[in-house]
Parts: structure tokens; C-alpha cells; sequence
């Protein structure tokens, strides 16, 4: 099974879980992508009736108006029933990295406010400890003095041998900052071995003023749905 094959398993499992008469988080990236297509063609095949969608980025909200799935907000809805979306990384309890797709911000905004945050991943996304393999801890931070942040970010976790970079698109002379949602910039924390307490963690990153977020989902997934060449795990509705 290839990985894409694999992520939609673990989507349209996680659909199940979906009941008609919901408001749903709507997760970003590619795995998600998946399950909002499942919602939309269960709403048109009138399997799934009076869904209300909040999505966690301008990216799954044009997905969904495309599919016809109605959309409101976390204004208009501030507690929902179910959230899927997916994670770049997944530990053994249920704490997560994600934004590396950029959408940190609105995602936690949605799932830390719902009922049940159902994860799908692929199995390659489970690790032992958040940050181990080496890849970016996405931190959203505002775009004035970024790089005093950055460097702030990095002193932070300087004997842990961190690394802060600024994520940008394009090469070159075309090379600029990533800009999100919200626009906002993201610093990418890169580290060599285990980041320790991830709350006081957590704690140290939020003190700095300059920060907006970071990508660790610490105590808010209820479920994670993995798929693996041996089949798919994590409990069913
Ligand atoms: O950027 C994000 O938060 C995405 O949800 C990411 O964590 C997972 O993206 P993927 O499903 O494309 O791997």
C-alpha cells in the first residue's frame, strides 16, 4: 500500500466517527484532505445530513466550499462535536507535532475546543519521543523582530543543541518568509535528541512575546487512527 493509500484509510475510518447534525473541525494537509472529501460525498449522497464544517485553514476552507459542505466559525460555534485532522508526528501518549503544513494556529484554535480531536496518520508518522528525529517543531511567531525571536527561541533550548531557522519559499533571490494564514511568520526548532518535559516546554516557548503558538498538541488528541501495512488501529466510534 503506498503512503497516500495508507492516509486514506485512516481518513475515511475516522469519518465514522462522524455523525449527521455535527459541527466539525476540519483539519489541514493531506491526510485530512481525505476526510473532508469523505464528508462531502457523504453529504451529497444524503448518508450525512446537517453537518456544520469549521475549517483550521483558508486552504480546507476552499475544499470544502468546493464540496458544498457548509462552513461557519469558531465566532458563530466556539465549542464543537469532532475534529479530524492529520500529524506530522504522533508519541505514545497521544501528544503531537504538527504545522508543518503552516496551519498550527488555526488548527489548535479549532481542536483544542473540541468534544472528541480524532488524529490519522500513516504509520511512519508514530515516534518515540515529539522532536526526536530530528524534524522542525514549527513555532508561529509575528513577522516584527523576527529574528530577535528566533534567536530567543534558540537560547532556549541551546544546551538541548537546538537549531531555529525561519521557514521560507523560494530559492535565492526569490527567497522569502513563509507567511501564514494569519500572517505570521514560522521559526522551525531542529533537535538533536529528546526535548525533555514537553509542558515545560511548551511553557517556555508561550513566555516569549514574540511567539504566537507552537506545533506540539500536548493532552488534546482523544483518538489516533493509524494505518499501517498490517491494517488500521485505533478504536472505533
Ligand atoms: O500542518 C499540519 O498541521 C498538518 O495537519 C500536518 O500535521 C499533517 O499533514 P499531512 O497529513 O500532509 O502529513
Amino acid at each position: 500500500l503506498t503512503q497516500d493509500e495508507l492516509k486514506k484509510i485512516a481518513a475515511y475510518k475516522a469519518v465514522d466517527f462522524v455523525e449527521s447534525g455535527m459541527v466539525l473541525g476540519l483539519g489541514t494537509g493531506s491526510t485530512a484532505t481525505f476526510a473532508v472529501d469523505r464528508i462531502g460525498e457523504l453529504l451529497k449522497q444524503g448518508k450525512l445530513k446537517n453537518i456544520i464544517g469549521i475549517p483550521t485553514s483558508k486552504k480546507t476552507q476552499q475544499q470544502a466550499l468546493s464540496l458544498g459542505i457548509p462552513l461557519s466559525d469558531l465566532d458563530s460555534h466556539p465549542v464543537l462535536d469532532l475534529a479530524i485532522d492529520g500529524a506530522d508526528e504522533v508519541d505514545g501518549s497521544l501528544n503531537l507535532v504538527k504545522g508543518r503544513g503552516g496551519s498550527l494556529l488555526r488548527e489548535k484554535m479549532v481542536e483544542s475546543v473540541c468534544k472528541q480531536f480524532v488524529v490519522i496518520v500513516d504509520e511512519s508518522k508514530i515516534v518515540h519521543h515529539l522532536g526526536s528525529t530530528g524534524a522542525s517543531i514549527p513555532i508561529e511567531v509575528i513577522p516584527f523582530c523576527w529574528k530577535f525571536t528566533e534567536m530567543r527561541l534558540q537560547n532556549l533550548f541551546k544546551d538541548l543543541g537546538c537549531v531555529a531557522k525561519l521557514r521560507t519559499i523560494g530559492e535565492g533571490q526569490n527567497e522569502k518568509p513563509f507567511v501564514t494564514d494569519n500572517a505570521n511568520y514560522i521559526v522551525n526548532l531542529y533537535f538533536k535528541g529528546d526535548i525533555g518535559d514537553l509542558n515545560v516546554a511548551s511553557d517556555a516557548i508561550l513566555r516569549l512575546p514574540g511567539v504566537v503558538e507552537h506545533g506540539m498538541f500536548l493532552n488534546m488528541a482523544t483518538t489516533v487512527i493509524v494505518a499501517g501495512e498490517l491494517g488500521v488501529t485505533g478504536d472505533g466510534p
